[in-house]
């Protein structure tokens, strides 16, 4: 499997263009391309020997072609070139906050350095500051932001991990050795990043299933293999364990490779106090030592008197008291979410029409969509300015037609400046039909300012939804610092929502803050952020958070059908 692989050269391709100071756009739809062949089910290899490389969202026939090169002789002609005689090992350097190419180039000249490592080494030894033009400031700055891509967890985002283990799952399901196989572990937990992938297989045939593990094109190494367990590295260097398990104790074994450890320390007590052992081999009696469960998973929490707790409540979080009590929450699902709130099309960076993004999502079966590009603030040219605006409430007005009854709401992403002020004016933005604010630029200011900048956002007349408050980036950037009671209290009185991100990098509000948030009182609303007709696939991963954060229906703007969200939206306006 060279997903992975392919989707690295477009990322250095992406950041290559950078170097030629390239068009937003086209670096963009480098990464929009890689980012959905880390989600695509099916080997891409497999899609261009059938000629079906630009099937593939996002892969226009030039990126099919680079592509095509690079699977062909594993190499990249326009990538090369692209370098200017520089290796492509040194396109990591610009991975560094503050880092552009004109510092990298002279990093690079100087040093002849590609590996964060000996930078941080250099710059340790204040061999930086010799080179003209950076000063001992920016040689510090330099080891701070090099300290914290050191800190960097190698973990997995659950939106990389998650696709892929439910390949390698359905691989081993066609087998007939293979009776039941599903993710377990934290993947079936849908906790936000991944440390190694678990996959449970229900089977008595365990050498069958060595070597076909064995055989799989995206299988790189054996680590270990005993009798019920085999560790394999993926050719991305992903660590997979499977474990092989006899079919009746599939339910018990599911329990204890879901996990979490603490959940299930927690619950191996509770079976001591009522009588019981539990084990992954099943639930048995203390005193006869028989046999008592352990075929489903169901069957575990009933004998122990609970209400089955769903995965994604399995973090020792009040879940098993309240499965006690009868009063776990009825968890969000996909099915509820009738609608995005939060998507681009080719008005700003994202690379579809409205009606393509429109007619994606009819059919993930919603009722209406908010195409919210952003405003001109974030210094994309391309972004919504006045004329643009008008141009798409007429589009929009005209797809309506075409579409009724499902309806588009004309939007927008704005810019909270730092003062707190948004980028576009009163009168323009009166007529949007659905208004979401996000701050993107200035975020290392203070906590307090940061805090301040967002609520005046929330207090802005016009504005619905403050977007991905938490302004982090999985392994790339920490969250802000930012008062979350603060900005809680301040939606609570303006009763405006805030945004569960589910663009695989962002995963934002996270599910600890949007409990809280739940707690609070405060409404929730879920983005994918597409910026693709994949990329609404990314509603999973909101869904995945929001259930995580134990949100039911009520908690979520867009569970409302689409008569009443009107209503709301009104109503905000007033
Ligand atoms: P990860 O891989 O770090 O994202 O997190 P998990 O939860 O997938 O952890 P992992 O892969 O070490 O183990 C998978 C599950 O197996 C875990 O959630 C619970 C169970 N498990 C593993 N080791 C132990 C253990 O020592 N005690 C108990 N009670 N359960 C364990
Ligand atoms: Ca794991
Ligand atoms: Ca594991
Ligand atoms: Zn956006």
């Amino acid at each position: 499997m060279q997903n992975e692989a392919v989707a690295r050269l477009l990322e250095n391709i992406a950041a290559a263009l950078q170097l030629k100071a390239e068009n937003i756009f086209r670096i963009r739809a480098y990464e929009e391309a890689a980012r959905n062949i880390r989600f695509l089910k099916e080997d891409i290899a497999e899609n261009w020997r059938q000629g079906r490389l630009t099937e593939v969202p996002g892969i226009g026939t030039s990126i099919a072609q680079k592509i095509g090169e690079f699977l062909q002789t594993g190499k990249s002609a326009y990538l090369q070139e692209l370098c200017d005689g520089y290796p492509v090992a040194f396109l990591e350097l610009l991975k560094i906050p503050g880092i552009g190419p004109r510092r990298a180039k002279l990093l690079y000249d100087h040093f002849h350095v590609t590996k964060l490592d000996d930078l941080a080494d250099l710059a340790r030894r204040q061999q930086i500051r010799q080179i003209r033009g950076m000063g001992p400031k920016t040689e510090e700055q330099l080891s701070r932001e090099l300290a914290r891509l050191g800190q960097r967890t190698q973990r997995l985002p659950l939106g990389i991990a998650w696709p892929l283990a439910e390949r390698i799952a359905s691989l081993l399901r066609n087998s007939p050795a293979v009776g039941q196989a599903e993710p377990a572990g934290s993947i079936r937990r849908r906790l936000e990043t991944i440390g190694d992938i678990d996959i449970l297989v229900a089977s008595d045939r365990f050498a069958e299933i060595r070597k076909l593990i064995a055989d799989l094109p995206l299988t790189k190494e054996i680590l270990a293999s005993g009798s019920t367990k085999i560790t394999f590295l993926t050719a991305e260097d992903f660590q997979v364990d499977i474990r092989i398990v006899p079919q009746e104790s599939w339910g018990a074994a599911l329990q204890y490779f879901t996990g979490s450890k603490e959940h299930n320390v927690a619950l191996r007590e509770l079976a001591v106090q009522k009588g019981y052992k539990l084990s992954e081999y099943g639930i048995f009696e203390v005193e006869s030592g028989r046999k008592v469960g352990g075929r489903t998973e169901a069957e575990v929490y009933e004998l122990l008197g609970l209400t089955p707790i769903p995965p994604e409540l399995r973090e020792k979080r009040g879940e098993i008291a309240a499965a006690a009590a009868g009063s776990l929450p009825r968890l969000i699902t996909l099915a509820d979410v009738k609608g995005d709130f939060h998507v681009h099309s080719n008005y700003s960076d994202g690379n579809s029409s409205i009606a393509a993004m429109v007619e994606s999502a009819i059919a993930h079966g919603y009722q209406y969509l908010a195409i919210t590009d952003h405003s001109i603030g974030l210094g994309i040219a391309r972004g919504i300015n006045q004329e643009k605006a008008w141009r798409q409430w007429e589009e929009i007005r005209r797809l309506n037609k075409q579409y009724a009854p499902f309806r588009i709401l004309s939007g927008v992403e704005l810019e909270v400046r730092a003062t707190g002020e948004l980028d576009l004016s009163e009168e323009l933005l009166a007529g949007f039909d659905f208004i979401c604010a996000s701050v993107h630029s200035g975020t290392r200011s203070d906590a307090e300012r940061i805090t301040k900048r967002m609520g005046s956002a929330l207090r802005q007349h016009w504005v619905h939804v403050l977007n991905h408050p938490g302004g982090r980036l999985l392994n790339q950037r920490p969250p802000y610092e930012y008062h979350l009671d603060q900005l809680l209290q301040t939606a609570k009185e303006t009763g405006k929502a805030l945004e569960i991100n589910g663009s695989y990098l962002r995963m934002d509000l996270d599910d600890s803050s949007a409990r809280k948030a739940k707690e609070q009182g405060v409404l929730l609303s879920l983005g994918s952020d597409a910026h693709s007709v994949a990329g609404l696939d990314a509603m999973q991963l909101a869904v995945a958070i929001a259930r995580r954060a134990w949100l039911e229906p009520a908690d979520v703007l867009n569970t409302l059908p689409l008569a009443e969200l009107l209503q709301w939206l009104e109503r905000e306006k007033l």
